[in-house]
């Protein structure tokens, strides 16, 4: 990759720049990238999903987190390395040349960022370059993704999209604005009932809009990706606009007021706007708590996808102990196949909603892990299998992690997923009034653990979307970061874990819906949880000593529930494994 390097350097030269920043997200900042904008790949030859590099005249430096420290290793040269933990890219610019003039792609950098590089390095002149140097030099570059645009009909959606724009229109104008700025493309998706097929896993198109506060919205697509019915779909108060027309349609917004959010869009946009003197005001996306907050349909979906997915789980995990038992040769990557295969069964099934982690024995410690030829390991017996996945319907996206016992698990491994177990429960079962957020109920799931000295390094929840991204917000359940409030209708993982390293990993894994629960007695509102996932816990790996009777029959209710939503769909093998559950 060190031609590359040169290359870039060269570009440089002639924009008189000293260094260059590149990210690893495209302009979109959402999880996957397509192949068109991975620079940070093309330039370094990393393939995980968080890194930065720093280019400079006579040194360059790559940052990433904790789980890609030894990727970034083993696919890294001519690059220092650095886990941003211990420094972060600013930090060590900070440290470099007095007065260099380093340059950024202002569409791919949050205006909060671009603050915060500002503040933390500032001894160096931050230059925004509105054409990336990369681009320039890139040879073969892939094509931009142009997925046709697919209407997500008013029997998945529940609400239509002019109902949907008329409320953010309203939300817009309570603001005190005039317009929204729409960058992130779930959120244009969801409001005008769209999808597409851009990027894996997540079935949206790539795109931004913007929306007037009498509804009317500008899409920024090419017109080709949306055909007459999706035009007629649209109707017209969607005007379809070429995405090189933006820079300019925001430039003429100068006599409005205009809500941006500096969290999360790209500063591009302020840049823009700000060189013509547009009035931006900042605010939060108006899309993210009415696409959280699930109406009936949506929740209906999603309840039914949950029993298409939670049958090929069932079945799934029926099929491997009789493998096991048979002593069949399994492997990380022959199982995860197995998985999908029994999710293909239902027609509705489309493609998994993220990579499937499939971890056994050590790997299953490692949080992010991905099996690839070379990590594949062989099933071995006295060990434990982690596996993590979900599914793309239209109806809706799942997400389900199930630890399994391969032969006799340890009287550790059992001590262990029961208190990851009761901190399952404990959530799954937590009444709460209105107004609490996802931050303060974390603790139920972790108080078991904590009692040990025991801890895991990752969220309990995160939000859920309808068809669409598999982590969304504003809804989270974790020690930081979870400060919405959680509200009727919205879907949350319930996730707490156990990983002791280079032995095991566990996680248990459910989606919940927050739904309105009748115990009031002080007139206030109080919610509870709904758990939406079916597939068993495996009962081998519990300690039933160290669960209070509400824990256990928690357990058998969930599991008789299983047996009898699948009664006439298993086979007499699989019911009886089941009824052994109940
Ligand atoms: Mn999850």
């Amino acid at each position: 990759m060190s031609d590359r390097i040169t290359l870039l350097r060269t570009a440089l030269l002639k924009e008189n720049l000293d260094g260059f920043i590149v990210p690893v997200n495209d302009e979109f900042m959402g999880e996957y990238v397509p192949d068109s904008a991975k620079r940070l790949k093309w330039l370094t030859g990393f393939t995980g999903s968080a890194g930065l590099a720093v280019v400079l005249k006579d040194k360059a430096a790559f940052f990433t987190d904790g789980r890609y420290t030894l990727q970034a290793k083993a696919e890294i040269s001519g690059f220092e390395l650095y886990n941003c933990v211990d420094m972060s890219p600013e930090q060590w610019l900070a440290g470099q040349s007095e007065g260099a003039v380093v340059g950024y792609d202002p569409k791919l950098h949050t205006l909060y960022a671009i603050k915060r590089y500002e503040r933390s390095a500032n001894n160096i002149k931050w230059q925004e370059v509105f054409s990336n140097p990369i681009d320039s030099v890139w040879e073969n570059r892939p094509a931009a993704p142009a997925s046709k645009a697919i209407i997500q009909p008013i029997e998945y959606a529940g609400q239509s999209s002019s109902d949907k724009r008329r409320r953010i229109a309203n939300d817009i104008i309570s603001k005190g604005g005039d317009t929204f700025i729409l960058t992130e493309p779930d959120s244009v998706c969801w409001l005008l009932n769209l999808r597409g097929a851009d990027v894996p896993f997540t079935p949206y198109l790539l795109c931004n809009a913007i929306i007037d506060k009498s509804g009317a919205v500008e899409l920024y697509i090419d017109k080709g990706r949306i055909s007459d019915e999706v035009s007629a779909h649209l109707g017209q108060d969607v005007t379809i606009r070429s995405p090189e027309n933006l820079a300019a349609d925001l430039a003429a917004l100068k006599n409005k007021v205009v809500i941006y959010d500096t969290a999360v869009s790209p500063a591009w946009f302020y840049y823009e706007m700000k060189d013509a003197r547009v009035r931006v005001i900042e605010g939060s996306d108006p899309c993210k708590l009415p696409k959280a907050c699930k109406n009936d349909v949506e929740l209906e979906g999603m309840r039914q996808v949950h029993i298409h997915d939670g049958l090929a789980v069932t079945r799934f995990l029926c099929w491997l102990d009789m493998a096991v038992a048979d002593g069949e040769r399994l492997t990380e990557i022959s199982v995860a196949d197995k998985l999908e295969e029994f999710r293909k069964v239902s027609a509705l099934y489309l493609y998994p909603s993220f990579p499937t982690i499939s971890g056994n024995g050590p790997n299953g410690a490692i949080v992010h892990y991905h099996a690839t030829k070379s990590t594949n390991r062989v099933i071995t017996e006295n060990s434990l299998l982690l596996m993590d996945s979900g599914g793309q319907y239209q109806g809706g996206t799942t997400d389900i992690t199930r630890t399994v016992a391969i032969g006799k698990p340890t009287h550790e491994m059992k001590r262990h997923f029961t208190k990851v177990l009761k901190g399952h429960i404990a959530l799954a079962r937590a009444i709460f009034p209105e107004g609490t957020s996802g931050s303060q109920l974390d603790v139920l799931a972790r108080q078991y653990l904590w009692r040990e000295g025991l801890d895991y390094d990752h969220g309990t929840g995160h939000g859920v979307g309808s068809y669409l991204s598999v982590h969304e917000g504003p809804q989270r359940i974790g020690k930081r970061g979870g400060d919405a409030a959680l509200m009727p209708g919205m879907v949350v993982s319930n996730e707490p874990g156990y990983y002791r390293t280079d032995e095991y990993g566990i996680r248990i894994e459910s989606l919940l819906v927050v739904k309105n629960v009748p115990v009031s007695e002080d007139g206030k509102r109080y919610f509870g949880f709904e758990t939406i996932t079916l597939a068993p816990i495996d009962l081998r790996l519990v300690d039933r000593t160290m669960l209070t009777e509400q824990e256990s029959s928690w357990l058998q209710e969930y599991h008789q529930k299983i047996a009898a939503t699948y009664s006439t769909q298993l086979n007499q093998q699989e019911k009886d494994w089941i009824n052994g559950f109940c």
